[in-house]
């Protein structure tokens, strides 16, 4: 089973830590874990290098001992801490290090060795200024001096990264040194209001969003915020309003923290912040990264691909999809993830196929270049896929799964039948929110024994919940034939609330035929895949905040009663749901602690709402006419005979 990915230097540390007996919560940055030893067939050298405003950042230069020059420089910056990434010759790094090259790891500013103030996702800086400064600067003087002062290099860089590296990688392509001439961005988070770690569609990612700042802000350095409870779903319940979060715990000493506070709708402060705008032509060979299960930045990716494909007349920008949580490429083999085997070693075959052959043409002229543009996992049936375009424009057409009395879904309108409502309803308890995945539900990137469920949660059996009143279950037929979602997926709903504000989320799950053990494997009793009779594997999901429906920025309440339409971006996959599989929808209005509680009566900002300010609520689906609910699925139109 894949391990943890990003972010990594932190965790880890504290795993060694907490072996030794030390309680994770209680680590001090000063207390490092012991100095890592430099991998074999590298020396290695730290430096301290002057950006332009004078700061200095922390430099490691792991040059090849068994290698003639001149080679390609290769740069990963990182908040995480860069004393432990010669570890990533062993898996991550494994194939580029085969291959050749000299790897340059960076602290950012204020993080870990290097000098100056750390702001979490640095805003572009303001280019009319000549003496800001930002990632992209950073980048620019680091490569600059790289190219200057390391001996025996070929003249050219790349840069890779996961995650916060990834969105690093992004900033390096905004204003790019000439020496840069290739980059992969990897799982990079690209609006955080909209769909990555900390809000999606503006509903604020509670666990993440208030572990993620707590880990990166505090004065001890913390793992994980130091909970009193194993169970978060308790503890967080036991929080009660964000307004507590500050009076009881914080007391405004986390910016991040403050920053949720002060920015509870899309304002200057998040769109400032989002690289989008800038991405408005290719200015450097580009390969996306993302995973399918990725539980922080499946929609940065995807988004940064779609935004730089507009502009790629030379075609230069490439995407590949895989079936990976957050960072799972980086994984040694990469065939399983949570429960599920998807048949072949997914994350070596990419570096060694993909990611090697890109930064090989770019940075030492070998090979074709005649990279597929979209290459693609597609879950089912297990097998990678090329594209000439994502999402493919050819071979497709837009179906809708629409909802139906009695908790049936169909491709095909729902016909009137005397007697029924044409809504479903359920009451949505804030007291009593759904929980996000199986209890209990460890810290986010919780170090004790037995791990957290954080990094497989997207694959988790969705029987879990499915059975509860507050969780709305629409399913197909068992399928007479392959349905491959090849594409764009959303959802499009008629609902309607007693409150003024509700969220909805809707989750496309595919639910794998009923069998049991014996009969599974025919003759071997007790053997073959038991639990997978019935499985239900989300495969795409997200959340909306109904404030937004009208704009992110400037939210109004729900009307009470009024049925209401919602669309909600399931985002894109390329999946085969087989034939004798059914195909479910599950629509409810909490999701917890990942998604805060929604007050359901509105209040101006969430962050500052008192406990009394939460109510439950009757929530309806509607299925009829032109008030008809369904999803919308790009699919693969099957061959004509
Ligand atoms: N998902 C993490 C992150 C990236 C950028 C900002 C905040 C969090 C990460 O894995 O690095």
């Amino acid at each position: 089973m894949p391990t943890s990915r990003r972010p990594r230097a932190t965790p880890l540390a504290v795993t060694l830590l907490s072996a030794l007996g030390v309680a994770a919560a209680s680590v001090s940055a000063g207390a490092q874990a012991p100095q890592e030893p430099v991998p074999p067939g590298f020396t290695k050298q730290d430096s301290m290098i002057p950006m332009r405003d004078g700061v200095r950042l922390h430099i490691a230069i792991y040059t090849p001992t068994a290698m003639s020059g001149p080679l390609p420089i290769m740069l990963l910056r990182t908040p995480y801490g860069i004393d432990e990434y010669g570890r990533e010759f062993d898996s991550y790094l494994k194939e580029l290090a085969a291959d050749g090259y000299i790897f340059v790891f960076e602290d950012i500013r204020g993080r870990h060795e290097s000098e100056g103030r750390f702001v979490m996702q640095r805003a572009p800086r303001d280019r009319r200024d000549p003496k800001a400064i930002d990632e992209s600067t950073d980048t620019y003087d680091t490569i600059d001096w790289l190219v200057k002062h390391v001996p025996n290099t070929n003249g050219r860089v790349g840069e890779l990264g996961i995650s916060y590296d990834g969105w690093t990688t992004v900033m390096a392509m905004l204003d790019p040194h000439p020496a840069l001439k290739a980059v992969s961005p990897q799982a990079s988070p690209v609006d955080m209001f909209i769909g990555d770690d900390f809000h999606h569609n503006g509903a604020f990612r509670l666990s993440y969003g208030f572990e993620y700042a707590t880990m990166m802000e505090t004065d001890k350095g913390q793992a994980h915020f130091a909970f009193d409870q194993y169970d978060t779903y308790d503890w967080y319940l036991g929080l009660g309003a964000l307004s507590n979060v500050d009076r009881r715990y914080l007391h405004g000493t986390i910016p991040t923290w403050n920053d949720f506070v002060a920015h509870p709708n899309y304002d200057a402060f998040w769109q400032r912040q989002t690289a989008l705008p800038y991405l408005d032509h290719v200015s450097v060979p580009t390969l996306n990264v993302a995973g399918w299960w990725d539980q922080e930045d499946f929609y940065g990716p995807v988004t940064i691909y779609e935004a730089l494909e507009k502009h790629d007349t030379a075609h230069k920008n490439f995407l590949v999809v895989g079936p990976w949580n957050h960072g799972g490429w980086a994984d040694p083999d990469g065939r399983t993830l949570g429960a599920i085997d998807f048949g072949s070693p997914t994350s070596a075959d990419f570096r060694k196929n993909v990611m090697v052959p890109f930064f090989a043409f770019y940075l030492k002229d070998r090979g074709t270049g005649d990279f597929p543009e979209a290459t693609t996992f597609e879950g089912g049936s297990n097998q990678w896929r090329h594209f000439d375009s994502w999402p493919p424009k050819s071979g497709v057409s837009t179906e809708r799964l629409y909802f139906d009395a009695g908790g049936h879904a169909a491709f095909s309108a729902p016909t009137p039948v005397a007697g029924d409502s044409g809504f479903d309803s359920y009451v949505s308890d804030p007291a009593h929110p759904v929980p996000y995945r199986h209890r209990p539900i460890q810290p986010t990137y919780y170090p004790g024994p037995g791990g957290s469920g954080w990094y497989t949660w997207l694959l988790e059996d969705q029987r879990f919940v499915d059975h509860r009143p507050d969780v709305l279950t629409y399913e197909t037929a068992p399928l007479t034939h392959d349905v491959v979602l090849t594409g764009a997926v959303s959802a499009h709903l008629f609902a309607a609330t007693t409150g003024s504000d509700a969220d909805w989320v809707v989750k496309l799950i595919d639910v794998y035929p009923d069998t049991v053990p014996w009969q599974a494997t025919p003759g071997m009793p007790g053997s073959g895949t038991p639990s997978f009779g019935g499985y239900e594997l989300m495969v795409a999901n997200d959340v909306f905040r109904g404030r937004f429906r009208k704009s992110y920025t400037h939210p109004t309440p729900v009307t009470p009663g009024a049925v209401t339409p919602y669309t909600i971006d399931l985002h894109t996959q390329d999946y085969r749901f087989l034939k004798g599989h059914r195909i479910m929808v599950q629509v409810q209005s909490t999701w917890f602690p990942i998604i805060d509680r929604n007050p359901q009566v509105y209040v101006p900002n969430i962050f500052e709402a008192k406990d009394g300010d939460f109510h439950a609520e009757r929530e309806r689906v509607y299925r009829r006419g032109a008030q008809a609910s369904y999803v919308e699925m790009t699919v693969e139109r099957a061959p004509t005979p």
